[in-house]
Parts: C-alpha cells; sequence; structure tokens
C-alpha cells in the first residue's frame, strides 16, 4: 500500500467515526422531540425589572442555550456552555425524528415564549467562547445553520443510516465537519462548509454522487457540480450556497 493510500483510508475511517476531538468534554446538550422542531441557539437572557431590559443571566461569560419550539410547546434550554470553556468542550445537539430547524441567534434578543427567558446572539466576539456544537439532525428532512464556531454535524444518526430524506448542513465560519447519510441515489444532502478549513463527507456510494458540496477544503463521497433542475423550457442550476444564505437566517415563528 502506498502511503498516500493508507493515509486517505485512516482520514476516511476517522471521518466515518465523526469523532468529536480527543479529550473533548461536554458542556451541555440541548434536544428536539420526534416531531419537526425548530432549535434557536444562542445566549441566554433573562428579564431585568430594575432596569427594564433583557440581561444576560451570566454576565461575565455568558450561557449558551436555545429555544425550542416543537410541535406541542415552547421551552428554553439552558447548558453549562460559557466562555470559560475551551475549543475541546462541546455542547451537543439530539434533533431526533421529524423535519427539523436548527440555527443560531446572530443578532437582536427575542423572548422564548412561556418562558421567562430570550435568546441573544452568539457571543463569540464579546465573549470569547471557544466551545463548538456536536451532534445529529435525526430522521427527516432537516436544516442546519451553525455557528462562527466549529461545528461537527451528521444529518441522520451518528451510524450513518439513510433517511431517504434531503438535508441542509451550513457550517459558515469555523472549522466545520459535515456528514450525510448511506444511499444517494433517492435523496442528497447539501454541504457547505462556508469559510474556515472544513471537512465534509457525503458517506454514500452512488455513482455519479448525489451528495452536494461547497466551501470544503477536504470531501469525499460528493460532488461539487450544481445541482440542475427543469423549469419550463430551461434549467436551473443551485450550489449549496444558494440555499445556506450568507449567515443564519432568523427562524423565529
Ligand atoms: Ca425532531
Ligand atoms: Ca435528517
Ligand atoms: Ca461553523
Ligand atoms: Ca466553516
Amino acid at each position: 500500500m502506498r502511503i498516500g493510500t493508507f493515509i486517505g483510508v485512516t482520514c476516511a475511517l476517522a471521518a466515518l467515526g465523526a469523532a468529536t476531538p480527543a479529550q473533548a468534554i461536554e458542556c451541555g446538550s440541548m434536544t428536539g422531540t420526534e416531531g419537526d422542531d425548530t432549535l434557536i441557539i444562542g445566549e441566554v437572557y433573562e428579564w431585568n425589572a430594575a432596569i427594564g431590559a433583557w440581561w444576560p443571566v451570566n454576565p461575565a461569560f455568558g450561557v449558551l442555550g436555545a429555544c425550542l419550539f416543537s410541535e406541542v410547546d415552547t421551552s428554553l434550554i439552558s447548558t453549562s456552555c460559557t466562555g470559560v470553556n475551551t475549543s475541546a468542550d462541546y455542547a451537543n445537539i439530539e434533533m431526533l425524528g421529524g423535519d427539523d430547524a436548527v440555527t443560531v441567534q446572530m443578532s437582536g434578543i427575542q423572548a422564548c415564549p412561556e418562558s421567562p427567558y430570550a435568546i441573544g446572539p452568539w457571543w463569540s466576539g464579546g465573549w470569547n467562547n471557544k466551545f463548538f456544537l456536536y451532534g445529529s439532525l435525526g430522521e427527516g428532512a432537516d436544516s442546519f445553520y451553525g455557528s462562527p464556531n466549529r461545528d461537527i454535524i451528521v444529518s441522520n444518526s451518528m451510524s450513518f443510516t439513510d433517511d431517504g430524506e434531503d438535508d441542509l448542513l451550513c457550517g459558515f465560519s469555523g472549522d466545520d465537519a459535515l456528514y450525510g447519510d448511506t444511499d444517494d441515489t433517492s435523496d442528497r444532502e447539501c454541504l457547505d462548509g462556508g469559510s474556515g478549513e472544513d471537512f465534509c463527507h457525503g458517506i454514500g456510494t452512488s455513482s455519479p454522487e448525489q451528495d452536494r458540496v461547497i466551501g470544503c477544503e477536504t470531501y469525499w463521497s460528493a460532488t461539487t457540480a450544481p445541482e440542475c433542475f427543469w423549469n419550463g423550457w430551461w434549467v436551473e442550476c443551485y450550489t449549496c450556497s444558494d440555499y445556506c444564505g450568507a449567515s443564519p437566517p432568523d427562524l423565529w415563528p
């Protein structure tokens, strides 16, 4: 076996584990339901009656949380991830079944209904948070709009089984690792690494490849060719970045 081949195989096996970096420590978890969810991730705020304004629950270091909209109710999720955590620490995301959307709050403070809390912008500039997001989107057609930090995200489960749906994974900035699932023949993933040194793996083995990638410095089992559709008399072609946009979208209902 040539050295190059050996390195390639080793990288592929490491990639298939969707492994967290060595000594990574989970500083929090955000879990969806088996139905359709919208998860909006940012810094947790509470109402300060004395000053009549939303105020960070942890003014010194911030607290990572999310507002979860499920089919039955709304809830505030708070984690132990703060500006004290390092780049070896991560918040675990499990969206389970259903067609889920995960986004990151980039500006503004929004009240999380049915809770006394609000979600403010991801604070990577002001609070110097280093932790990353890690997890799986579960079965169903899911959309993930990632953080400014590193995101390691799988379109279905960590076993990469086929969920028969199209998933959209957008890493934006940070060195992201984005993974699809098996069998690309009837469905496809769209993996957009954005800026940074990104790794994308479509997982499937179809030929030609159905999974699309863009902005991924290293990619496997996917194609950079645009996805094209017949639209009347002409063909319209899209890349993953057309779906991701320039930054995570505002998904507040
Ligand atoms: Ca779900
Ligand atoms: Ca999925
Ligand atoms: Ca990212
Ligand atoms: Ca990136």
